[in-house]
């Protein structure tokens, strides 16, 4: 498989597939319409689109245009949650397991240009503890309590089993389906499959260029922003030397962009790239070679009608909203994002933690439920294809998982990823995973990690509304962490906010109570050198699961669903526009 996002341009061809398909769950025998792409979960009020647990049916015709005779045909899935079969005429030309990266089906003698064939898509929704995001087993509700050893309760939970029906263990809506483009791509038969960049701030630039076919030896240009050529070499690696590089700068900086240009016999490929370090050193984190201090909320992909579908207006939106509140990253909270939005942040100079889909790995009899091999091949993936973008400054091997209840085997499960990620990474990243609430000083998971990333709830889901004794705890455990010397960031912290709930006196839910919360945390933050970011929970309010702690999903957002701010988005607007100074 290429990890190359499809590109139209002299020599390749992209035919975005996207429309109205035809829909049905398995076992159903009428079909009805359906978008692509799109989370299908809320494009229907039949409560089985949001509920049922299982395969769902996507089916449409495709024809291979008679001009690409000759050239290599695919068909690319940007993603399918959470594990796809494809089929041609009723045969299956491709399997992926995974809802978050990429995946082809090769149509060589499998559909001949000119050609039209029946595809369907299976999607399969299904969360258990074979999957990443891991869904309980036991019917035991992620949220609130589900009443352990009652007899009639206990009853009604296996009666759930029976349907099928696995609940989340994370705190987002389990969308799925077709929920980003779908593509035919159409390259030279002997092509460029991959290209990898390292850069370095004296403008030397380390290339290898994987290809496939036979063809003359490979050309690599170097573009300016403007286009005209600053480098260029021959050979499949080698290194580049651009004079007076311009660097990518986080924003409110300049996030400059050079393209590479890789020519391989009839093949072209422009990939852009930013000359940018990253490195940590003792509690800092350098960005090219200047301290750099995180500030922006994580986000989630979620918005009405689409769901977690990709929605390039959405992007743009939210980026214009990062730049409004003078926030400058985000962490990709719980999964790895559509592609477009990694193009549209290096673009806009917004820094990005990448994050696999492993939410949910807790322990019970077992330590991660032999995950450990899937999860290292999901990490391969994500860094494989997000490898190349200056936005992306570290990455996170997940969020919350169990480290403290057997210390020992949850370092025996994260050590390895964690050397995975630093040996897989040509560009050498900071490696973290970010952790919970929990007996930090049991734990030896997140201390390990090059930048120690931690949720914290204290004057929420503890010590619920006491701003002076979650202040109080808060710092106890800032003390701890100081002597850990390493950097850290406060990699999510909340209240649930409803929109136009007030009150004088701070309660919790009011707009009031969020800022005085987050006035309360940063007052602490403010104290330590060695926290280099605060990373607000939410962005914006987003859908999850029903349970007895959600009304209308997870209200922690700055900004409601719909992107309008609450009092504490104009709070840290004004925080952190003190902070870079931004205007
Ligand atoms: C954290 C999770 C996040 C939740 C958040 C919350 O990492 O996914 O949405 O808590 O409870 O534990 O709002």
């Amino acid at each position: 498989m290429s990890t190359l996002y499809p590109q139209n341009n002299a020599a390749r061809m992209a035919l975005d597939l996207g429309g109205v398909w035809d829909f049905r769950f398995q076992g159903d025998e009428e079909w009805q319409p359906v978008a692509v792409p799109a989370s299908y979960n809320d494009q229907s009020p039949d409560p089985r689109f949001r509920n049922l647990a299982g395969v769902a049916e996507y089916r449409r015709t495709v024809t291979v245009p008679s001009a690409w005779k000759g050239m290599r045909v695919c068909l690319r899935f940007d993603a399918v949650a959470h594990s796809a079969r494809v089929l041609l005429n009723g045969r299956e030309i491709a399997s992926h397991r995974g809802g978050f990266l990429p995946f082809e089906a090769e149509l060589d003698g499998v559909l001949e240009p000119g050609k039209t064939a029946v595809l369907t898509v299976e999607a399969d929704n299904r969360i258990n503890h074979g999957t990443l995001p891991v869904g309980t087993e036991g019917g035991t509700a992620f949220f609130g309590s589900d009443n352990p050893g009652i007899s009639s309760v206990e009853a009604g939970k296996k009666r759930q089993q029976e349907r099928g029906i696995n609940l989340p263990a994370f705190d987002f809506f389990n969308y799925t389906g077709i929920q980003r483009p779908v593509r035919l791509v159409a390259t030279p038969r002997n092509y460029i499959r991959d290209i990898t960049l390292v850069p370095s701030l004296d403008g030397k630039v380390r290339y290898r260029v994987d290809t496939a076919g036979e063809g003359p030896e490979v050309r690599i240009e170097v573009l300016d922003a403007e286009g005209a050529s600053v480098a260029c070499a021959e050979g499949p690696e080698g290194v580049l030397s651009v004079p007076d590089p311009k660097l990518w700068e986080p924003r409110p900086g300049i996030p400059y962009l050079y393209t590479a240009r890789v020519t391989f016999g009839e093949d072209r490929y422009d990939q852009p790239f930013g000359i940018r370090e990253v490195r940590v050193d003792g509690t800092r984190f350098l960005v090219n070679g200047k301290p750099f201090r995180f500030h922006g909320p994580c986000r989630h992909e979620d918005s009405p009608f689409h769901g977690r579908g990709f929605d390039p207006c959405l992007n743009v939106t939210d980026i214009n909203l990062y730049r409004w509140l003078n926030a400058n990253c985000f962490r990709t909270s719980h999964y790895p994002y559509a592609e477009e939005m990694y193009r549209l942040c290096d673009r806009e100079g917004i820094v990005i933690v990448d994050e696999t889909p492993a939410v949910g790995i807790w322990a019970d009899e077992q330590y991660g439920w032999n995950l450990a091999d899937y999860h290292r091949q999901v990490l391969r993936d994500m860094i494989a294809r997000d490898k190349n973008h200056p936005c992306v400054v570290m990455w996170s091997l997940g969020n919350e998982p169990d480290t403290d209840t057997f210390p020992d085997q949850a370092y025996a499960y994260w050590r390895p990823l964690y050397e995975e990620a630093r040996r897989l990474d040509p560009q050498n990243r900071p490696v973290t995973v970010v952790g919970c609430q929990n007996r930090y000083d049991r734990d030896e998971v997140i201390r390990s990690m090059d930048v120690v990333m931690v949720n914290r709830y204290y004057g929420w889901y503890n010590l619920s509304g006491d701003l002076d004794a979650a202040r109080y705890a808060f710092r106890l455990e800032l003390d701890w962490w100081e002597k850990q010397h390493k950097p850290l960031i406060l990699s999510e912290y909340g209240a649930d906010t409803i929109a136009g709930l007030h009150g004088a006196a701070p309660e919790m839910f009011t707009e009031e109570f969020q800022v005085a919360y987050y006035e309360a945390m940063n007052e602490c933050l403010d104290e330590r050198d060695f926290v280099v970011g605060e990373m607000p929970w939410n962005f914006a309010d987003f859908s999850t699961c029903q349970g007895p702690m959600r009304a209308g999903g997870n209200r922690k957002g700055l900004f409601t669903r719909d992107r309008r701010p609450k009092m504490a988005a104009h709070y840290f607007r004004n925080r952190w526009k003190a902070m870079d100074g931004a205007e």
